[in-house]
């Protein structure tokens, strides 16, 4: 039914650069023959590096290691059908879009001792029955972040999307830089919460709403990042305010830390119209020429002190309930990384769209054009 722009590069397509494969497996061996190679394609700064290091020492595999800045950068690129990737990480809704595309390899769950490490809560999801496809990697929500100290948030913290949209309430601080994220779906997402309208919305005229929103807030805005503005723009106070995914809100008030002042310079907040929640995910292109390591790495992802690594570095909460353990409980603890039931109640996931996607793309079209 829903198609994510255009025809898939799908299955059968070719990858150009010939990536080293796998040796067969042979039957009477339970030892995967691993690939001397994994191409693994994830968001920027989303894992631990000494992980992929402990890894390749282990096994001997070299992880060709590259990132995207949002899901539909990830889905132009696996559409072009000649990626050669192994492991990749989209979110819930695109996970969607790419079955239904015939994106993605079955994983084959039963096959991985360590999904029993997985919370109940995050195992089946509605994405992906049976997780045929893809296991939880990380979680985390969207919201808005702010400099601690800025005389235009000393009253209140910036609680409404009001921060990101009303000229006048910007006019205090635009000067000193805004930046929104550079995603089609978590941006409209944000003015349609806005706007009182469902994220998930496919009215056009709803639709159009939140473009003309976005239009008319555009030029109070800096910068469309969401690579690596946390550490370009954040840390280095190019800005003071930006639309945010809560563990790089983390990440930039944690590199900002003051032990004398006991905090950091960025602060998190959760607009109280409402905000996204998301679930990124570990799977396998179809047109992988190595899924049996592909299967052998995303298994080793879920290893507990391995996923704790991962969230330990990123600051973003784990589904791996066996990792709690080992997970800094000043993280653990957090609200700003893990949300108290109040804030949760707030949150709200992004579903597939079906064929309003092509209106999203229209919409995104007009957005960055202009
Ligand atoms: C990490 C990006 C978070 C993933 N820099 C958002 N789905």
């Amino acid at each position: 039914v829903a198609c994510g722009g255009g025809p898939a590069g799908g299955p059968g397509a070719a990858a150009t650069e010939a990536p080293a494969a796998e040796s067969p497996v042979t039957e009477d061996s339970d030892e995967v023959q691993l690939a001397p190679e994994l191409s693994v394609y994830n968001w920027a700064d989303y894992i631990d590096e000494q992980v992929l290091a402990d890894y390749e020492e282990r096994y001997g595999v070299r992880i060709i290691y590259d990132t995207f800045a949002s899901n539909e950068d990830l889905l132009t690129k696996l559409q072009a059908g000649a990626s050669g990737y192994d492991v990749i990480f989209p979110s819930d809704y695109m996970v969607v879009q790419m079955i239904e595309l015939g994106l993605l390899a079955e994983i084959d769950v039963d096959s991985m001792p360590n999904f029993a490490n997985i919370n109940e809560a995050f195992k089946n999801p509605p994405y992906d029955p049976g997780n045929a496809h893809c296991t939880p990697y990380q979680w985390g929500m969207t919201g808005i972040s702010y400099r601690r100290g800025n005389p235009a948030f000393a009253d209140s913290p910036p609680d409404s999307w009001a921060y990101l949209f009303d000229p006048a309430v910007m006019e205090k601080y635009a000067a000193e830089g805004i930046n929104v994220l550079n995603d089609q779906r978590e941006l409209m997402a944000a003015a349609l919460f806005y706007l009182g309208y469902s994220p998930n919305s496919t009215d056009r005229a709803e639709l159009e709403a939140a473009r003309d929103l976005i239009l008319q807030a555009k030029p109070s805005w800096k910068t469309f990042n969401s690579e690596d503005y946390y550490s370009t723009l954040m840390e280095s106070d190019e800005i003071v305010l930006s639309h945010a995914w809560s563990g790089d809100a983390a990440q930039a008030f944690w590199n900002t830390y003051d032990e004398a002042e006991g905090t950091g310079n960025w602060l998190f907040s959760v607009p109280k119209e409402g905000a996204v929640r998301f679930a990124d995910n570990a799977c396998i292109p179809a047109n992988s020429k190595r899924q049996e390591t592909a299967r052998h790495f995303i298994n080793y992802l879920m290893e507990p002190e391995v996923a704790a690594a991962i969230t330990n570095f990123t600051f973003y909460p784990s589904p791996n309930e066996a990792a709690k353990e080992f997970i800094d409980p000043e993280i653990l603890n957090n609200p700003g990384i893990y949300p108290p039931p109040e804030v949760a109640a707030k949150l709200e996931w992004l579903v597939d769209v079906g064929d309003a996607i092509f209106i999203y793309d229209e919409m995104w079209t007009a957005i960055k054009g202009q």
